[in-house]
């Protein structure tokens, strides 16, 4: 069997998975991991969760750094579906993921290299959740974690999980694109720490996974709607169902719809208006902060995926985001943080303008769990009062 290989999607570059390496040093995006076609029709797959993919993950290690990762419920919708009017709608609920998003398939990937190659400490820029991620994998691990946030711009639970976990958490003054821009340079410049966002070719292969647990339970799906940040869960995804069409699991592929925050969208303008290349958004601005990214690493990866299969960019609105998000809980009990809510507020708009029709059945990835961030929602109209200690009071109450 032939090991897989690093291989650059942009320009054709090929190296050895050996080096230490993220980017092309040709052109300067993130690389892929490529397999042999053989090497994917021979794989078997047995347990659960990420580790059942094992055949097709470049690790070799007997004792992956793991916390039970993967194996996501994919929940049937009871109304959402019907409102929006599609025939069939799946939730793939990432938030019950072990540290509550879908971060943790790429970093018990991730974090298994690191200690392959012998990395005595792990680093990423984060918007929260894959510094809760990489923290909880590093401690488990025994390794040093730093994570780069920017400054009051993390929701609360995501903050707590890397105290909790005794990362080094290190605030910019700054967004997030000036973040990863930091530490992506430092990387380049140093073998002492090993670098864990998505760029890492290593994570988008434990996020891959995503794509094969939605096909073996549910087959091809007509749609896949999935919320958009620095694209490379988007770019994992597809590359799974590609994978999974490869080994011949499905023989159609579904179309992808990504979906960006408003005040966050470059890719979503630059597919709308055809260009080329995207253009940066200097600040961006979104509820919706672990999406709050101006200029995606995995654009180009995204935008490819988006166009190969037939699917679109989509934006939507702050009000969206927390009007299914909200609706999401109280109509279908699944409670999700506001980036996730952004694939099912997209669903509805690709609905409402018929990209996707009533015989269509869709799945919706929704990536983080509510609790990462209930600020949100201490904003919005619930059902509240508050009484006197008393039985009276409690039966007027129940009574109306
Ligand atoms: C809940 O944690 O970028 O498009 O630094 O936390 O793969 O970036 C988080 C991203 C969607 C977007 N939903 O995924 C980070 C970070 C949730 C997220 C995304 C994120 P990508």
């Amino acid at each position: 069997m032939r090991l897989p290989k690093y291989k650059c999607e942009n320009c054709g570059y090929e190296e050895s998975l050996d080096k230490n390496m993220y980017f092309c040093p040709k052109c300067g995006d993130p690389l892929t991991i490529v397999y042999e076609e053989n090497e994917l029709q021979e794989a078997v797959f047995k347990g659960k969760g990420v580790w059942r993919y094992k055949n097709v993950l470049p690790v070799n290690s007997e004792k992956p750094v793991t916390l039970n990762e993967g194996g996501t419920p994919l929940h049937e919708s009871v109304k959402l579906y019907e409102e929006i009017g599609v025939k069939e709608l799946r939730i793939k609920n990432e938030g019950l993921n072990p540290t509550g998003s879908f971060k943790d398939r790429g970093m018990t990937v991730g974090v298994t290299r690191a200690v392959e190659l012998g990395a005595r400490s792990v680093i990423c820029a984060s918007t929260g959740n894959t510094a809760a991620s990489l923290s909880a994998y590093a401690a488990r691990a025994g390794i040093k974690s730093y994570v780069v946030v920017p400054e009051g711009a993390v929701a609360l639970g995501k903050l707590a999980q890397a105290r909790a976990a005794g990362a080094k958490i290190v605030k910019v003054r700054g967004n997030f694109d000036y973040a990863l821009k930091m530490v992506r340079s430092l990387a380049a410049k140093t073998k002492e720490t090993y670098l864990l966002n998505s760029v890492n070719p290593f994570r988008i292969e434990g996020q891959k996974t995503l794509a094969y647990e939605i096909i073996e339970e549910y087959g091809s799906p007509d749609w896949i709607f999935i919320p958009v940040g620095n694209a490379g869960n988007i770019t994992a995804l597809w590359k799974g169902l590609k994978e999974m069409k490869s080994i011949g699991m499905i023989e159609r592929l579904p179309k992808l719809a990504g979906v960006q925050a408003e005040g966050a969208s470059p890719i979503y303008r630059a597919f709308v208006e055809k260009k080329e290349e995207i253009i940066p958004v200097q600040n961006p601005q979104t509820i919706a902060t672990a999406i709050k990214i101006g200029n995606p690493a995995s654009w180009r990866r995204a935008m490819h995926a988006v166009k190969e299969s037939g699917g679109v960019m989509l934006s939507v609105s702050d009000e969206k985001i927390l009007e299914y998000q909200k609706k999401l809980s109280s109509e279908e009990g699944i409670f999700v943080e506001p980036a996730s809510a952004a694939s099912i507020a997209g669903l509805a708009k690709a609905a409402s303008q018929n990209l996707v029709g009533k015989n269509d059945r869709v799945v919706a990835i929704v990536t983080g769990n509510g609790l990462k961030d209930p600020d949100s929602l201490m904003r919005i109209n619930a059902e509240e009062v508050v009484i006197d200690a008393d039985m009276e009071s409690l039966k007027q109450v129940i009574n109306g």
